[in-house]
C-alpha cells in the first residue's frame, strides 16, 4: 500500500497543471479514493490492529495531502509569474474615452490659486497632516488654556510622539507657515494650501476640508501689501475687475491688528454673484503676524514683520463654480464628478484663463 501511496505523490509532484491536481487528489483522497477506501478498513479491524495501522494510514493521508499542497502553491505560483510577464499595461497611453477619469475642483481650485500666487512671487508650500501640538497651537500664541484652542474641535492622537508632545490631526495649514519660518531665512511669500481637519460635521461643514493660507515675511510689510495681495488674488480668481473688499476687524491669537475679509455682491437671478457691493459676505480671515509668532519661530520680531491670511478652498470653489452642497464634495457619486469635474487638459495658466 505505501509503494501505491509513493507513487500517487510521484503523480502529484509531476501533475502539470491544476485540473490534473485535482484528479490525483480525487483518486487519493475522493469518496472513493484509495486512502479515503484504506481509512475506511480501520472499522473493521481489531483494536489491536488498528493501534497499529492506524497512524500509518493517517501519515500516509498527511503524506499526500502535503504533497497536493505543495504542488498547488508551486503551480499557482508559476501562473502568476507567468500572468505578471505577458500583461503589461502601458500607463502613458491616453485613457480610452468611456473610462476618462476628471480633476476634481478641489485639485483644479489648488492649481488655480498657485498658478495666480506664483504670478505675484509666492511658492508653494507643503507639510504634513499629523503635526505636533507646539506648531499647530502654542507656536502660534495660543497657550494650552487659551480658549481658541477649544475653538478648534481637534482630532488628538491617543499616543505622544518621541519627544512627548501630543500629535494630532492640524486644524489648519498655518504648522506648515511655522515650519517654513523655522528652516527658511526670509523673505517668505508662500502659500499652503492642503487638508486640514475639525470634528466638525453638518451642511456646512465636513470634518475633512481644505484651506489654502498665505504668510509673508520680509521687512516693512504693512497692512496695505496685505490688502493688495487679497484684492489682486480675488480679481484673478473670479476673473472679475470689480471686487470689492472690505476689512472688519477681528481677532485671530496669531495676528494683530486681525481683520475678518468681506467680498461684495450683487443678485444675479436669485443667487449671489460676487463682485459689485450690493451686499457683503465674508470670505478671508487675515491680519499681520503676531510679533510673538514671529519670534517663536527663531526670527527676529523687530527686523521681520508680515502679513497672513487663510480661507476654505472648498468655499472659494463652491463660489466660482456654483455647487451649494459642500457634503457632495467627498461623496465620490460618479455623476456628480462628471458634471463638476475638470478634464485633465483644463490646465490652469494665467494667458488662458485661471477659470479653465
Ligand atoms: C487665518 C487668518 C489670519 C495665519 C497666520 C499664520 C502664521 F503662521 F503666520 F502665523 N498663518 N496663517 C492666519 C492669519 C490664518 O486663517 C483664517
Amino acid at each position: 500500500m505505501a509503494s501505491d501511496t509513493d507513487a500517487s505523490i510521484d503523480r502529484i509532484k509531476a501533475a502539470p497543471d491544476l485540473q490534473a491536481l485535482e484528479a490525483e487528489r480525487v483518486s487519493a483522497l475522493g469518496k472513493q479514493g484509495a486512502i479515503t477506501q484504506l481509512l475506511k478498513t480501520l472499522g473493521a479491524m481489531t483494536p489491536e490492529q488498528r493501534q497499529a495501522e492506524g497512524p500509518r494510514i493517517h501519515a500516509l493521508r498527511e503524506a499526500v495531502t502535503d504533497a497536493i499542497a505543495a504542488r498547488k502553491a508551486a503551480l499557482e505560483g508559476a501562473a502568476l509569474e507567468q500572468r505578471l510577464a505577458t500583461e503589461k499595461l502601458d500607463l502613458t497611453l491616453p485613457v480610452p474615452p468611456p473610462l476618462e477619469g476628471s480633476v476634481h475642483p478641489v485639485s483644479q481650485v489648488m492649481d488655480e490659486l498657485a498658478e495666480i500666487f506664483a504670478d505675484l512671487g509666492f511658492a508653494v508650500a507643503t507639510g504634513p497632516e499629523i503635526e505636533d501640538d507646539w506648531r499647530n497651537f502654542t507656536a502660534l500664541n495660543i497657550p494650552e488654556t487659551h480658549p481658541a484652542r477649544a475653538m478648534h474641535d481637534t482630532f488628538y492622537f491617543p499616543d505622544q510622539d518621541a519627544g512627548g508632545q501630543r500629535m494630532l490631526l492640524r486644524t489648519h495649514t498655518s504648522p506648515v507657515q511655522i515650519r517654513t519660518m523655522q528652516s527658511q531665512q526670509p523673505p517668505i511669500y508662500i502659500i499652503a494650501p492642503g487638508r486640514t481637519y475639525r470634528s466638525d460635521s453638518d451642511a456646512t461643514h465636513t470634518p475633512m476640508f481644505h484651506q489654502v493660507e498665505g504668510l509673508v515675511i520680509d521687512r516693512g510689510i504693512h497692512l496695505g501689501h496685505l490688502k493688495w495681495t487679497l484684492e489682486t488674488f480675488l480679481k484673478a480668481y473670479f476673473e472679475r475687475d470689480d471686487i470689492v473688499l472690505r476689512m472688519r476687524p477681528s481677532y485671530f491669537p496669531f495676528t494683530e491688528p486681525s481683520a475678518e475679509v468681506d467680498v461684495g455682491y450683487t443678485m444675479v437671478k436669485g443667487r449671489r454673484v460676487l463682485g459689485g457691493n450690493e451686499g457683503w459676505m465674508e470670505l478671508l480671515g487675515s491680519g499681520m503676524v503676531h510679533p510673538k509668532v514671529i519670534a517663536a519661530c527663531g526670527l527676529d520680531p523687530e527686523e521681520w514683520q508680515g502679513f497672513a491670511f487663510g480661507c476654505g478652498i472648498d468655499r472659494l470653489a463652491m463660489l466660482k463654480y456654483g455647487m451649494d452642497d459642500l457634503r457632495a464634495f467627498f461623496d465620490g457619486d460618479l455623476r456628480w464628478l462628471k458634471h463638476y469635474g475638470f478634464s485633465a487638459l483644463d490646465v490652469p495658466t494665467l494667458s488662458g484663463g485661471v477659470g479653465a
